[in-house]
């Protein structure tokens, strides 16, 4: 085998976010900038010469141009054997699974998520350790260094691999085991979940839609719920993945679901509706007249895990990123287990998975999973969901008022400010920030602030500190304002402000969420004046 080293010169922007590095296809279109990006990861790696590397992506376009340079850069660099899912696919919990199952040095997980795709639209490559789980900040810090300095990539000349054909082919010295993406994965969830139960639920009757929103899911839920599970063919709607997810955002949240949440509140409507983002690591959970916020979900999926055979044995303990509603906190009291509170994006939630303090993890934005991999997943919280219908035979609104009842209502909304102006953005955080200190003491609307802070966290496992990962804002009532700047978005910044109250158990828990926060929606805009300096009159998108 030929290696080339290639000359090349440092791309400036090469600073991956809260999950790996997410652009505009044109700007990853640009002369060297997939090469500059991956040898930088791999300069920033030890010991991996002979070792596995995963490859997967959630068929979003320029994954395949992508995956044949990254195959020939690591057969240059030394890696011993790549395994590829078919197609250039892989689930991002999948791939979370195969680089634990196969004992893999590491993983490239190809996507932008929840984000548009095709030529117009977004991609991303993130990093994963032997975990399985997304790099932690030591390593992505070193790997922007890298990139700013970079001068050569090493990369074998070699033909296509071809991703279209299961089996082992070589690139030069390298294996390349192209693999089914389904096929581990859907083995992993059987030994999670009570698949005869859950067989029974469907064949009594039960109805579901599973949107796959022409994203990465669509194979894994046709082999599991369709396929192992009998539920009727056309439970899984969009199903077949695509470059661009057929034109649309495959965000699982009500604006983009806006008609599965309809089918949904429809008086003779299904019994269930679940969704999944662009790279499958996220979930949306809608019963039959009741959607399930993932704040709730989280506490809802920790208080009954017990009820599937993979977590028969209890849970260790819950950890949920910061801005996630305090409501799971309040089922690991009653649990008596530890609970966690984490900056946002799923690589914070590694080191306490692996040193077993945690079982259940999740965070506002959809995101759900266990120590069964180390990403979110959103295939295995709506197997969970399933799980415990089939189990407690009651319908999701019955589950989700009898929580409420148990442990009180966290009233939870997101609010986002999308593509603001950069600088703007950042001058309202700074500002934001110079006032914390005199905040505490102040009321706003009868309710005094009782902490106001930049929410730093330092990992009880290696010790390491993350500062500056959001401003809080706490009430009397245990209401709770949270403003961070998104560490994903493409364009521009991307504002979230995150508002929280708690009703206790004898309180009201049939308000209406936005009238239930609209005193809270108000008390942050004087704070904060986003509207007032962004010129917007109305959030881009609420959850
Ligand atoms: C967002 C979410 C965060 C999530 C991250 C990746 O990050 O808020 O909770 O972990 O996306 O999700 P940010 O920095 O934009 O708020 V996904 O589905 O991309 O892999
Ligand atoms: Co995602």
């Amino acid at each position: 085998m030929t290696i080339r080293t290639v000359e090349t010169t440092p791309y400036a922007d090469q600073k991956p976010g809260t999950s790996g590095l997410r652009k505009r296809v044109t700007v990853y279109q640009q002369p060297n900038y997939v090469e500059n990006y991956i040898q930088a990861i791999f300069d920033s790696l030890e010991g991996f010469e002979g070792q596995t590397l995963v490859i997967g992506g959630d068929g979003r376009y320029y994954n395949d141009v992508a995956i044949q340079t990254a195959i020939k850069i690591a057969a240059a660099n030394g890696f011993g054997r790549v395994l590829v899912g078919q197609g250039g696919l892989l689930s991002t919990p999948a791939a979370s699974h195969v680089i634990r199952h196969h004992g893999a040095f590491g993983g490239l997980v190809l996507s932008a998520s929840h984000n548009p795709g095709g030529p117009d639209g977004d991609f991303g490559i993130k990093y994963n350790v032997s975990n399985g789980g997304p790099a932690p900040e030591k390593i992505t810090d070193e790997v922007f260094e890298r990139t700013k300095v970079i001068t050569s990539y090493r990369i074998a000349e070699a033909s296509d691999v071809d991703l279209s054909t299961l089996g082992t082919q070589s690139v030069g010295e390298m294996a390349v085991e192209v693999i089914d993406p389904v096929a581990d994965y859907a083995e992993l969830m059987e030994t999670l979940f009570d698949f005869g139960a859950i067989r029974d639920l469907f064949a009594s009757g039960f109805r579901m839609k599973f949107d796959a929103l022409h994203a990465i899911t669509g194979p894994y839920a046709k082999t599991i719920l369709e396929g192992k599970l009998g539920a009727p063919a056309g439970t899984v709607v969009n199903g077949v993945p695509s470059p661009d997810f057929g034109g649309g955002h495959p965000d699982p949240n009500l604006v983009y679901c806006k008609d599965l949440y309809d089918e949904l509140m429809a008086p003779d409507g299904l019994d269930f509706g679940a969704a999944s983002d662009g790279d499958g690591d996220r979930n949306l959970i809608i019963g039959k007249g009741r959607f399930v916020t993932p704040s709730d979900s989280l506490a809802l999926l920790a208080a009954n895990a017990h009820l599937a055979p993979g977590y028969k044995a209890g849970i260790a303990g819950i950890a949920r990123s910061m801005p996630t509603s305090a409501a799971a906190d309040r089922v690991a009291q009653k649990l008596g287990v530890e609970m966690h509170e984490t900056p946002t994006g799923w690589k914070f939630f590694g080191n306490l998975l692996d040193a077993g303090r945690v079982t259940i993890c999740g965070e506002e934005s959809a995101g759900t999973g266990s120590n069964h991999v180390r990403e979110k997943d959103g295939l295995w919280a709506v197997l969970l969901w399933l799980n415990i219908l089939a189990v407690r035979k009651q319908s999701v609104d019955e589950i989700v008022t009898e929580h409420w009842a148990t442990y009180g209502r966290n009233y939870y909304t997101r609010h986002d400010y999308e593509e603001v102006d950069a600088t703007v953005a950042n001058q309202l955080m700074d500002d934001l920030r110079s006032k914390l200190p005199g905040l505490r003491g102040q009321s706003f609307d009868d309710l005094q602030i009782v902490y106001a802070d930049d929410f730093a966290y330092a990992d009880p496992v290696d010790g390491s500190v993350a500062r500056k990962q959001g401003v809080r804002i706490g009430f009397e009532d245990g209401s709770r304002i949270v403003a961070r700047l998104s560490g994903t978005g493409t364009v521009g910044a991307t504002l979230r402000v995150y508002l929280e109250r708690y009703e206790a158990v004898s309180g009201r828990h049939d308000l209406e969420t936005q009238t239930a926060l609209a005193s809270l929606v108000q008390t942050a805009e004087v704070l904060t004046q986003i509207k007032q300096r962004t010129g917007r009159s109305e959030p881009s998108v609420i959850t």
